[in-house]
């Protein structure tokens, strides 16, 4: 007889910067949840739904608990990550098992794809903990959060990525305006910073910074919703964002 089919919830916890958010989109097979090499890119939890023949894994990627920064936004991320451990079936805690070096890259290289990365693995030790139930998502879902929260989380990442350490940490994104006319997505969204100066730095010399950041994001957005999309970036300055509520509810913070 078949095994019976298993459905459940997996936390990917860990300290900032360990591999949480890429790790679920290795396992996804699809880019979702962003990564940067700085620490606090993830600022909420994200689900990634993983369906196979035999179980469906409901991914939850959180971000690093949050010790060293005050304020309404980190409280506010430290609270999603106690939610997401709340009802969940397997919590995976995420470690770095070693330093990975230039020389380590360049070995990476020579070998073939689909090899060594453990993936195969990893998801036959966590099935066995899933409940034994049926799927909850339906097969082709990949996650449950909407497209104007992934199109604000992929310009976000643009900023972590393009921006080097001057980026000011308490930068925001909000989505204006999100309107989808027959596959052809239209989004206006603003980067919401605290000073002048933060805002120049983001536009860049004759505005290039800004273009860059906004045509590498509008290309993710285009490969995770699969239509064309016209994506109108500007930045604004309010001061205090990030100790205002109602801004952060806004932009969909708790
Ligand atoms: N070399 C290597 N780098 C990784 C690996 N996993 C993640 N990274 C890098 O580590 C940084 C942090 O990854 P991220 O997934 O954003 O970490 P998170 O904060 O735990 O979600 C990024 O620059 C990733 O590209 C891995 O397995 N090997
Ligand atoms: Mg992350």
């Amino acid at each position: 007889m078949a095994e019976p089919y298993r459905c459940g919830a997996i936390a990917l916890i860990g300290r900032p910067n360990v591999g949480k958010s890429t790790l679920l989109n290795a396992l996804l097979g699809q880019k979702l949840s962003i990564t940067s090499h700085k620490p606090q890119t993830t600022r909420q939890s994200l689900r990634g739904v993983l369906t196979t023949e035999t179980a469906q894994f409901v991914l939850i990627d959180t971000p690093g608990f949050q010790t060293r920064h005050r304020g309404a936004l980190n409280r506010a991320m430290n609270r999603a990550i106690r939610g997401a451990l709340e009802a969940v079936d397997v919590v995976a805690l995420v470690v770095e098992a070693k330093r990975f070096g230039a020389e380590d890259r360049t070995l990476l290289k020579q070998v073939p794809e689909g090899g060594r990365k453990g993936l195969d693995e990893l998801r036959r030790a966590l099935e066995p903990y899933l409940p034994e139930q049926a799927a909850v998502h339906s097969a082709d879902d990949l996650t449950d959060s909407n497209e104007r929260f992934l199109a604000a989380e992929f310009l976000r990442e643009k900023l972590f990525r393009l921006l080097g350490d001057e980026l000011p940490y308490s930068t925001g994104v909000e989505i204006e305006k999100f309107e989808d006319e027959r596959g052809m997505r239209r989004i206006h969204a603003a980067i919401v910073v605290r000073r002048e100066g933060h805002k120049a730095i983001i536009i860049g010399s004759g505005g290039s910074k800004l273009k860059q950041i906004a045509t590498a994001a509008r290309l993710d957005m285009e490969k995770l919703f699969g239509g064309k999309v016209y994506l109108q970036v500007w930045v604004k300055v309010r001061s205090g964002w990030t100790d205002d509520e109602a801004a952060l509810r806004r932009m969909g913070y708790g």
